[in-house]
C-alpha cells in the first residue's frame, strides 16, 4: 500500500467506525457535566470548504474530543444556513433552483466535513429552509408581533439596486452593501421591522456578564447600541407654537444656540415651509437629500450645506428667537431629527455658522480664560466653566448640564433622556428565498397573523424567482390569494419574506431537540444544553448574528421558554488563514484546496499541522514546509507505536502484580529506580499538566502539540538508546547503545499518554495505532490522562547559552534559579568562556529556566 493510500484507508475507516458506531452522540438526559461546542453553520455555497471554515471546525472538533475525553458529554452539532441571500444568488449562478442546489451543495459539504473527521452529530442536523425548523422561525415572529414587537413602519429604507431588496442598517457597510459592494440607495418603502431597540439597554448592560467574549467584539456591540445620555429640550416656533424639540448630550451650551437645523425628511419641513419665499429651495434641497447616503451626510470633511427655512423658533432658557435652517447633515431617525446649533462649542455648527454667518457665543470657557466667538479658529470642545449662561455662570459645565435640564423640567420644557444610536431592524426582503413572513393583509382588517395551526406558511416552490423591483411571491396566485382569518374576506399573503439572519438567530436552541414538534425546542433538552458552552466562529459577526442571536434570546427569555438571558457563555473568535501574508481566496487564486492536501498526507496531517502552525486566534501562514514537518512527526510517533506495539506484555503485569492497562491510577503510578526511564516518567506527568492546561481555556492548542512534539522525540531517543535524552543530530542507529534494555513499563506509560493528548488532534491514526497496540476503540471513550503534580517537578532544568544569539553551550540549574543566578553559571561555563575569548559581555539577556544570550 502506498503511504497515500494508507492514510486514506486509515481515514475512512475510523470514519466509517465512528459514524456506526455513534461514538459522537450527544446523550439527551446524562447525568454528566455537559458541553455544548458549536460551530457558526455556514450556508451551503457552490465552491468546497476553504481553510478559513476547515480550520474554525476542526478548532470545534479538538475541543469538542478533548471535552469529551474529559468527562463530558459534548454537543457538537452541524447544521444549515440554507436560506438567504447567498444561497439564492449561488443558485442562479448554477441555473438551479435553490433546493436543488441547497441539497448538492450540502451533499458535497457534509462529505468534506465528514473527511476531515469532524466529529459531529449528525443526528442533530437542521436545514432553516426545512419547513419543520421554518414554521417555528415563523412563529417566533408572531410572538413578537403579538408582543407588539413586529410592526410595519414607512420610511427610506436602504436598497441595494444590485440585490434588489432592502437592506438591514447592519448590512450595510461604510455605504455599501455587506453582500455585493455596491453603494446603498434610499427607497421610500413600508416594511417589517423588529425592535430590537426595546432591548438596547438590556443588549448593552448583559455585555457585562459575557466574561469570555473578546473584548474588541463586545466594544463593537457597545458602541453599535451606542447609548446617548443626554436631553430633549423644548423649542417652539415663534408663530405657530408648532413644537420642535431637540436631543441634545449638551444641554450646558443651551445659552449658545445661535440657529437649529432640521432634517430635509422631517414632516414638519413641509408644513413650516408651506406658503413661504423660500418654500420652493427648500423642498429641492429636500429631495436632493435622499439620495445623499447616510455617510456622505455624516462626514466631517463633507462641506455643511443647508437653506433657511424661513422661520424662527424660541429658545426655552432665555426666549431668544434664532432662525431655522434644513440641513442634510442632521439625520431623520435619529433623536428627535431636529438639533440646536452650537457653533461656539460644536465643530460642525462652527463650521456651519461660518458658511452662513451665524453669531458664534461661547458659553463655556477654561477656568479664568476668555474666549471670543469672532476670532477663534475652531470650535473650543473640551470641558470648562459656564459664561455667559445668566444664572448658571462659574459652574463646571459637566454640572451646568444637569442643572440647566433639571430647570427646564421645571417648567416642562426639558427633560433627561437616553437615546440609542441601535435602530430598529428591519427585516422584510423583497427576494424569493426566504421564509414568508406569516401575515395576511385583508382590505379590510388590516394586517392579520396567520392562525399559529395554520403554520408553516410554506414557500411555493414553482416559481419564477428571478429578482426583480417586486417580490417575486407577488408571481405565485395561489400563494398571494387566501381568505382573511379575521373576517373571511378576500386577503393577500405578505409576499416579503425574512431576512436570513432571523433564522440564523435561534438555530442554536434548536439543536437540542431537533425533531421536537411542539414548539421550536423541548424546555427540558434546552434547559440541559444550554447556554453554548464554547462558541467558534469569525470576528466578522460581531455584530450582525451575535447581535440579533442576543436578541432574540432574550425575547425568548421573556416569554419564559427559555432560562438564560444569553445564549453563548464564550465566544471563541478565530483568525484566519493566510498564504503568503494575504487572506486565503479565490479571487486572489492563492487558495490551497483541502482535497488535494488531504489526499496526500491524510486529514490528520492537516489537522494537526492547522492546530500547531498558529494560536487558534490568530491568522495562520499556510506552509507546504511546515506540513511536511507535521507528517513526519506523525510519522515517528507511528514508528515508536509500531516496534512496541503490543505493550502490554503480560508477563510485566503478572511480576508488577497490578493490572498494567490504561487508565493508571495515582497508586499505579509506575516508579522506576533506573535515572532514565525515571525521566520518562517525569516527563510524561510534565507532558499531561502542560497540554490538559493548554486545553483549557484559552486554547493554546499550538504549544500543546510543541510539547507533544517534545515528549515524541525524547521518546524515540529512549526506545531506541535507553537515554532520555534528545538525540543528536548525527545519531545513527546503533551508535550508542549506552543501555540495551528500556524499561517497558515507563516507556509505554508514557507513549500511551503521547496518543492519548494527540488524539483530539490526530484522531484517525491515533485510533489506529491505539488498536494495533492492543488497545480497546474507541480511544475517545478512554479517559483524559491524569497526572501527579510531584511526579511531574524537576529540580534541575537544562538552560541554553548563547553568545551573540549562537548556541554555544548548555547548563544545568535549579529551576526558578534567579537571573543573575543564570548569568553567573553561563559565565562560568568552561565551553562559553571559550567564546567569550576574555572578553565581558557588553549585554546579558535572560528568560528564567529558557535561556541566556551574552552579548558581545
Ligand atoms: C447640541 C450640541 C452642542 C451637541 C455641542 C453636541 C455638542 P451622540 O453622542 O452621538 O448621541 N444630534 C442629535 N440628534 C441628531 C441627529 N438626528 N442628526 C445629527 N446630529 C444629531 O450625539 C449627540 C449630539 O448629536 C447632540 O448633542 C446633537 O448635537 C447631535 F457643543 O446638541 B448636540
Ligand atoms: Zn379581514
Amino acid at each position: 500500500m502506498t503511504e497515500e493510500h494508507y492514510w486514506r484507508a486509515t481515514d475512512r475507516k475510523w470514519q466509517k467506525y465512528w459514524l456506526d458506531h455513534g461514538t459522537f452522540r450527544a446523550e439527551d438526559g446524562s447525568s454528566k457535566p455537559k458541553s455544548y461546542i458549536l460551530n457558526m453553520f455556514p450556508y451551503p455555497s457552490g465552491s468546497t470548504l476553504h481553510m478559513g471554515h476547515i480550520r474554525t471546525y476542526i478548532i470545534g472538533d479538538v475541543l469538542a474530543r478533548s471535552r469529551r475525553m474529559k468527562g463530558f458529554n459534548v454537543m457538537n452539532p452541524m447544521g444549515w444556513d440554507a436560506f438567504g441571500l447567498p444561497a439564492e444568488n449561488a443558485a442562479i449562478k448554477a441555473g438551479l433552483h435553490p433546493a436543488k442546489s441547497n441539497e448538492k451543495n450540502i451533499a458535497i459539504m457534509k462529505g468534506q466535513m465528514r473527511d476531515l473527521g469532524i466529529s459531529y452529530d449528525w443526528s442533530r442536523e437542521v436545514s432553516t429552509d426545512d419547513p419543520d425548523y421554518y414554521r417555528w422561525t415563523q412563529w417566533i415572529f408572531l410572538k413578537m408581533h403579538e408582543k407588539g414587537l413586529a410592526f410595519r413602519k414607512k420610511g427610506l429604507q436602504n436598497w441595494c439596486p444590485s440585490c434588489q431588496t432592502v437592506l438591514a442598517n447592519e448590512q450595510v457597510e461604510e455605504g455599501t452593501c455587506w453582500r455585493c459592494h455596491s453603494p446603498v440607495e434610499k427607497k421610500e418603502l413600508e416594511q417589517w421591522f423588529l425592535k430590537i431597540t426595546a432591548y438596547a439597554d438590556r443588549l448593552l448592560k448583559d455585555l457585562e456578564t459575557l466574561k469570555r467574549w473578546p473584548e474588541r467584539v463586545k466594544t463593537m456591540q457597545a458602541n453599535w447600541i451606542g447609548r446617548s445620555e443626554g436631553a430633549r429640550v423644548m423649542f417652539k416656533e415663534e408663530e405657530t407654537g408648532a413644537e420642535m424639540p431637540v436631543f441634545t448630550t449638551r444641554a450646558d451650551t443651551l445659552f449658545g444656540v445661535t440657529f437649529v437645523v432640521i432634517a430635509p425628511e422631517h414632516p414638519l419641513v413641509a408644513k413650516l415651509a408651506k406658503g413661504t419665499p423660500g418654500e420652493k429651495r427648500v423642498l429641492e434641497y429636500a429631495e436632493k437629500a435622499k439620495n445623499i447616503s447616510e455617510r456622505m451626510r455624516t462626514s466631517a470633511e463633507r462641506e455643511k450645506t443647508g437653506v433657511p427655512l424661513g422661520r424662527k423658533v424660541v429658545n426655552p432658557v432665555n426666549g431668544e428667537k434664532v432662525p431655522v435652517f434644513v440641513t442634510d447633515y442632521v439625520l431623520m431617525d435619529y433623536g428627535t431629527g431636529i438639533v440646536m446649533g452650537v457653533p461656539a462649542h460644536d465643530q460642525r455648527d462652527f463650521e456651519f455658522a461660518r458658511e452662513h454667518n451665524l453669531p458664534i457665543r461661547v458659553v463655556i470657557a477654561p477656568p479664568g480664560e476668555k474666549l471670543d466667538g469672532a476670532t477663534m479658529p475652531a470650535a473650543f470642545v473640551e470641558e470648562g466653566v459656564q459664561v455667559n449662561s445668566g444664572k448658571f455662570d462659574g459652574m463646571p459645565n459637566t454640572q451646568g448640564m444637569w442643572a440647566i435640564v433639571d430647570d427646564l423640567a421645571k417648567r416642562g420644557l426639558g427633560e433627561r433622556t437616553v437615546t440609542y444610536h441601535l435602530r430598529d431592524w428591519l427585516i422584510s426582503r423583497q427576494r424569493y428565498w426566504g421564509v414568508p413572513i406569516p401575515m395576511i393583509n385583508c382590505p379590510k382588517c388590516g394586517f392579520v397573523p396567520v392562525p399559529e395551526g395554520d403554520l408553516p406558511v410554506r414557500l411555493p416552490t414553482n416559481v419564477d424567482f428571478s429578482p426583480g423591483a417586486l417580490s417575486p411571491l407577488l408571481r405565485v396566485k395561489e400563494f398571494l390569494e387566501v381568505k382573511c382569518p379575521k373576517c373571511g374576506g378576500e386577503a393577500k399573503r405578505e409576499t416579503d419574506t425574512m431576512d436570513t439572519f432571523m433564522d440564523s438567530s435561534w438555530y442554536f436552541l434548536r439543536y437540542s431537540s431537533p425533531k421536537f414538534a411542539g414548539g421550536p425546542f423541548e424546555r427540558k433538552a434546552v434547559d440541559y444544553w444550554m447556554p453554548v458552552d464554547e462558541y467558534v466562529g469569525g470576528i466578522e459577526h460581531a455584530i450582525l448574528h451575535l447581535l440579533y442571536s442576543r436578541f432574540f434570546q432574550k425575547f425568548l427569555f421573556d416569554l419564559g421558554t427559555v432560562k438564560d438571558a444569553e445564549p453563548f457563555s464564550t465566544l471563541f473568535a478565530h483568525g484566519m488563514v493566510l498564504k503568503d501574508g494575504e487572506v486565503m481566496s479565490k479571487s486572489k487564486g492563492n487558495t490551497v484546496t483541502a482535497d488535494d492536501i488531504i489526499g496526500r498526507y491524510g486529514c490528520d496531517t492537516v489537522r494537526t499541522y492547522l492546530m500547531f502552525a498558529a494560536p487558534p486566534e490568530k491568522d495562520v501562514e499556510w506552509s507546504d514546509t511546515g506540513i511536511e514537518g507535521v507528517a513526519r512527526f506523525l510519522r515517528r510517533v507511528e514508528k515508536m507505536v509500531q516496534i512496541a506495539a503490543p505493550w502490554d506484555d503480560p508477563r510485566i503485569r503478572e511480576e508488577k502484580g497490578y493490572a498494567f492497562r490504561y487508565p493508571y491510577s495515582r497508586d499505579t503510578y509506575p516508579t522506576p529506580s533506573d535515572e532514565d526511564a525515571k525521566e520518562v516518567v517525569r516527563v510524561a506527568h510534565e507532558t499531561v499538566k502542560r497540554v490538559t492546561k493548554d486545553m483549557g481555556e484559552g486554547f493554546h492548542f499550538n504549544t500543546a502539540i510543541s510539547t507533544l512534539m517534545e515528549l515524541s522525540n525524547l521518546l524515540s531517543a529512549y526506545q531506541e538508546t535507553g537515554v532520555a535524552k534528545e538525540l543528536p543530530r548525527n545519531y545513527r542507529p546503533g551508535d550508542v547503545l549506552s543501555k540495551p534494555e528500556i524499561d517497558r513499563e515507563a516507556f509505554t506509560f508514557a507513549l500511551k499518554r503521547l496518543l492519548l493528548l494527540l488524539a483530539p488532534f490526530a484522531p484517525h491514526v491515533i485510533e489506529e495505532w491505539w488498536e494495533k497496540a492492543g488497545e480497546k476503540p474507541s480511544i475517545f471513550n478512554a479517559p483524559w490522562p491524569s497526572f501527579s503534580e510531584e511526579a511531574a517537578r524537576t529540580d534541575v532544568v537544562e538552560v541554553p547559552v548563547q553568545v551573540n544569539g549562537k548556541l554555544r553551550g548548555l547548563i544545568r540549574v535549579p529551576r526558578g534559579a534567579s537571573k543573575e543566578e543564570l548569568e553567573k553559571t553561563a559565565l562560568a561555563d568552561a565551553k562559553v568562556q571559550a567564546f567569550l575569548a576574555g572578553k565581558a559581555p557588553r549585554r546579558c539577556v535572560v528568560v528564567p529556566d529558557k535561556l541566556v544570550n551574552l552579548v558581545l
